[in-house]
């Protein structure tokens, strides 16, 4: 019986090692395109849920405060570095070498239930207010009173006690103190009383770990702690829209030119912007968001994307999917005479 001859041998054991090599690259090959796409998807699939959320908190910014500004009771935080009393409804922590951050605040009434009202007037030195609902207000939330242009945030220490004003039975709500004036003639029996609340919006680096940034939603004003919204997110750069700034019209456009400085209604958008004035009403605030893989892929060299005023970075070999959103602060249309 004839067996195989030695050159039958390695022709057939080099066909199978050609075979299987062919093999074994287009399995490897598959993997990583697998990989890249799956990476891919995970940054996309990331950035459309934190977008929805940003959109809806934006959205409701300035509920309950026209103006675009909030009172604090007492006290200051820090805005654009310095301290203040009345702080904006929308603020930008501002950086064009870094993510930016974004802060807001807002008055709501909890789902379903009746709008809360001021039953005796809020004066200077008052440490509690009367009011027709205790359902959101305990200790360790905020009252909003508004006279549905302006608002004053109100920490509160200590639950509702119930007593009645002119008979009609009203919620003790406090204690506070009222360091800071109230305008005279506001805040009248009447005016809203709101849940105020605040959330802040930053990109937390190494989050998930050294290469795995988040952005991730915080309290705010408020502070408190922090959760994740979106893994992988790199970059948050934010720009806000001024109706009438830096001598534009204010006719309800906001204009963007872009070339220097201080040259359009966009503040942020190019490097070496002004912060806006503490009084300036935000009228839209655009959102670029960036996500990245969660791995750097060898032999590509993308890199981060230039944003408003923040320049692209060095390429690293991680991908990324930016996305963008103009949000309209609804709340803050001007108030018509
Ligand atoms: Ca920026
Ligand atoms: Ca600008």
């Amino acid at each position: 019986m004839r067996g195989f001859s030695l050159v039958e041998l390695m022709v057939a054991s080099a066909l199978v090692g050609i075979v299987a090599g062919g093999l074994m690259l287009a399995t490897l090959s598959q993997t990583s395109g697998y990989r890249h796409a799956w990476n891919v998807g995970v940054a996309q699939d990331t950035l459309r849920l934190a977008l929805r959320r940003i959109i809806r908190d934006v959205r409701a910014a300035s509920a309950t405060s026209r103006t675009g500004t909030v009172t604090l009771g007492s006290g200051t935080v820090d805005v654009n570095g310095a301290p203040a009393s009345q702080v904006p409804t929308v603020w930008v922590t501002n950086s064009s070498s870094g993510p930016d951050r974004l802060d807001i605040i807002y008055g709501h009434y909890n789902d379903g239930a009746t709008a809360a009202i001021l039953l005796a007037p809020l004066t200077a030195g008052a440490t509690n207010a009367m009011v027709s609902s205790d359902t959101n207000f305990g200790p360790g939330r905020y009252l909003m009173i508004s006279d549905y242009t302006n608002a004053m945030l109100l920490p509160l220490t200590r639950a509702a006690t119930w007593g009645t004003v002119n008979g009609v039975a009203a919620a003790s709500v406090g204690d506070f103190s009222i360091t800071n004036p109230i305008p005279s003639g506001q805040y009248q029996a009447g005016a809203i009383a709101a849940l105020g609340e605040s959330r802040s919006l930053r990109v937390a680096p190494g989050y998930f770990g050294k290469d795995t940034p988040a952005l991730v939603l915080g309290g705010g004003l408020f502070g408190g702690g922090e959760e994740p919204l979106a893994e992988g997110v790199e970059d948050l750069q934010i720009a806000v829209g001024i109706d009438g700034l830096n001598g534009q019209p204010a006719d309800g456009v906001i204009t963007e030119v872009g070339a220097g400085p201080n040259d359009d209604e966009w503040v942020y958008n190019v490097a070496g912007d002004s912060p806006p004035p503490l009084s300036a009403t935000v009228a839209a605030v655009r959102v670029t968001l960036v996500a990245r893989t969660h791995s750097a892929e060898p032999g590509t060299a993308p890199a981060r994307p230039d944003a408003e005023d923040r320049p692209a970075g060095t390429p690293d070999g991680f991908r990324r999917r930016t996305v963008r959103t103009l949000i309209t602060v609804r709340n803050n249309m001007p108030v018509v005479p």
